[in-house]
């Protein structure tokens, strides 16, 4: 029986049923840790502590799972403002995320400059989140580029959701990263709505990896809601990626248990026979079950688990509300030159 523990944020590179026992709930205690940080990040907006807040409830096992793939601080990534799973995983602590969301001047991400949600983080290759849907697909596309020209092992991993396959860049940069053969990885986190439009009025197909035969790469549709499917089908893309043989394009069904973001009312365009229904895809209990299945997790460890959890956000919110904000200069630093 595993010992109570928060992540170490072991990377992985095994198989899945050769992931060990922590390992395994290392991928819990993320995913866990994501979906608390969410939730605290609504109350504190709702309170006016913080302006705004994105969620990424439902999408955690096709975030925690797809980043665990990967090699923090050597391969690069491009998250949307979706990803708090993502960059969990790769190693920024839940006072880090705390930090931007209340807009600190040593929030990692901008220094308090960008709106909450807007990742990046040096040490850990997360190059800054843009606000205009897909414009990160062609950066991604760019930035695999740099990485073949330099002779580097880096894989490059660009997260968007279904709605910025609409756009021209997702198209720009498939193109070019195929014809080039990039290391790169287009990880689609497809939750059937862009704000309020449906994915059928988005586009002519069933599913986003359908566009992948146009341009000649792979494309692999997975259940977003299963971490260990996800992990497995992300693993492959990154070895062909770091072996030369180019991009792939991977679609992750998931559900968005909330509304789009701290601004947005989903009962206005969703039914409630469909986000009841979107809450049976939770993706955390159905990996708890398979977890107490193999004997990984039990109540007890549960409940440590997540009192541990509890403390590290508690910790994080003080801590954050409690730091300096950023000078008001500071505010045309990086704007014109000096
Ligand atoms: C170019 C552009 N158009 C519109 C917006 C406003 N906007 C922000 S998020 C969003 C929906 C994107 O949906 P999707 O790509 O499916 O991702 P999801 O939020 O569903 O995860 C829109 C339209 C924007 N940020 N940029």
């Amino acid at each position: 029986m595993a010992q109570e523990r928060l992540p170490t944020r072991t990377r992985a590179e095994a198989a899945p049923h050769d992931l060990t026992d922590a390992q395994l709930l290392d991928l819990y205690t993320l995913m866990a840790l994501s979906r608390a940080i969410d939730e605290r990040m609504w109350l504190l907006q709702r309170q006016g502590k913080i302006p705004f807040a994105v969620t990424g409830q439902g999408h955690e096992a096709a975030q925690v799972g797809s980043a665990f793939a990967l090699r923090p601080g050597e391969d690069w990534v491009l998250p949307y403002y979706r990803d708090l799973g993502v960059v969990l995983t790769l190693g920024m602590t839940a006072r880090e995320v705390l930090l931007d969301a209340f807009a600190r001047a040593d929030g990692p991400s901008s220094g308090g400059r960008q709106m909450p949600a807007h990742y990046a983080c040096r040490r850990l290759n997360i190059v800054s989140v843009s606000s205009p849907v897909a414009t990160q697909l062609p950066q991604a596309t760019g930035v695999a580029l740099a990485s073949k020209l330099k002779g580097e092992r880096a894989v490059t991993v660009c997260y968007f959701g279904d709605g910025a396959t609409s756009k021209g860049d997702f198209h720009e940069a498939l193109n070019f990263a195929a014809i080039h053969r990039l290391p790169v990885i287009f990880f689609c986190e497809n939750n059937g709505w862009a704000i309020s439009v449906p994915v059928s009025k988005q586009m002519p197909v069933a599913h986003v990896v359908e566009r992948a035969r146009a341009y000649n790469m792979p494309g692999e549709l997975v259940d977003g809601t299963d971490v260990l499917a996800v992990y497995e089908r992300t693993r492959a893309a990154v070895a062909r990626a770091r072996a030369g043989d180019g991009p792939t394009l991977i679609e992750a069904r998931v559900y968005r248990l909330t509304a789009h973001t701290s601004d947005d009312d989903d009962r206005r365009y969703r039914s409630e026979a469909e986000r009841a229904e979107a809450r049976q895809h939770d993706p955390l209990p159905r990996f708890e079950r398979v977890l107490r299945a193999r004997g990984v997790l039990n109540d007890a460890l549960l409940a440590a688990l997540q009192a541990r959890i509890a403390r590290e956000v508690a910790e994080a919110v003080a801590l954050a509300e409690a730091a300096p904000l950023p000078a008001p200069a500071d505010a045309l630093r990086h704007v014109y030159a000096a």
